[in-house]
Parts: structure tokens; sequence; C-alpha cells
């Protein structure tokens, strides 16, 4: 049963999320992802989110670009926590997706992320910990992996090493 449900408003968005798939299956969450858009298949999102819900999903992560509403209609359908990955497939390089994402009202929360590759990795990360308010396990892995980030920034700053 997934616990983080990825949702897109196109195929075309699927390569951008590779990382954010990556990054889910290095802390063992067990994820689905779907195409469903926004704009376009309106009332099978609504369904979808109803489903996802009862089925036991925790965290929303919707990615969209152009004018991105996506996570913004994901956030006014649950009360779960949502996350927004604005992608930067248009001809605006993505910043038309980041105001369309980040620029919610008040009580309708979206936790926007980068725009594109980096915010899919980070959008999986962010998921990642706040399930691991309440799973000590993979508090333990969200630890580790913090760990071996500053492991790595060492190494850069001294080449003998
Ligand atoms: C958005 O429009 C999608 O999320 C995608 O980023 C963009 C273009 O979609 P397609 O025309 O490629 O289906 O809704």
């Amino acid at each position: 049963m997934p616990t983080v449900a990825v949702i897109c408003g196109s195929r075309s968005d699927l390569p951008s999320l590779n990382g954010c798939f990556e990054v889910l299956d290095s802390y063992g969450i067990a994820w689905e992802a779907s195409v469903i858009s926004a704009h376009r298949q309106a009332d099978a999102l609504h369904a979808y989110v109803a489903a996802a819900e009862t089925g036991g999903v925790r965290v929303f992560i919707g990615a969209a670009g152009l004018a991105a509403h996506l996570p913004g209609v994901l956030a006014s359908l649950t009360a779960r926590p949502v996350i927004g990955i604005p992608l930067d497939g248009g001809s605006l390089g993505g910043a038309d997706a980041l105001y369309a994402v980040v620029q919610m009202p008040p009580g309708v929360p979206v936790a926007t992320v980068a725009i594109g590759s980096a915010g899919a990795k980070n959008a999986a990360h962010l998921a990642a910990r706040i399930l691991a308010l309440s799973d000590a396990e993979l508090a333990d892995r969200v630890a580790a992996f913090r760990g071996s980030q500053a492991t790595k920034a060492e190494l850069r700053i001294d080449p003998r090493r």
C-alpha cells in the first residue's frame, strides 16, 4: 500500500520525476505515480484523491508545468500534506509553474520545492521527513542520509582525502 502518491499533469512530466522516484526508493517508501491533469481530467483527480486517502496515502506530491494548478487543486481536495514541484517544461523556464505552485491563498498550503529535477528530489526528501515523524526506522534512514551528505561535503573541500 503506497504511503506517498506522486501525481503529475502530463506524461511529458515523467522524465523530470525520476529523481523523486529514486529518492523515495532509497528510503524504502512505498509510492505510486499517476498522470492526472487538473485541467483536463478534473473529475478523475477528485476520485483519485478520495481513493488514495482511503488506501492509506499520507503525503501527496503534485508536479506540473506551465499554469501548474495541480498541486493547488490537490491541496483543495485533501487535508494531508501536499508538496508541489514546479516543472520547467514551458517557455518561461519554470517561473510560470513556480508562481502558480507557490502562491497559494492562506489556508490552502502547498509546500513548494525548487523548479525541476532538484525540486523533484527534494519533494521526496521532504515527504520522508514528514513520514519520519511517526516512523522511527525511517527517521534513522533520514539521519543516515543527512550524515552521508555531511561526509561528501567534507571530502569536496579537502582534495587530499
Ligand atoms: C501541464 O502542462 C503539465 O503538467 C505539463 O507540464 C504541461 C504540458 O502538458 P502536455 O501538453 O505535454 O500534456 O499541465
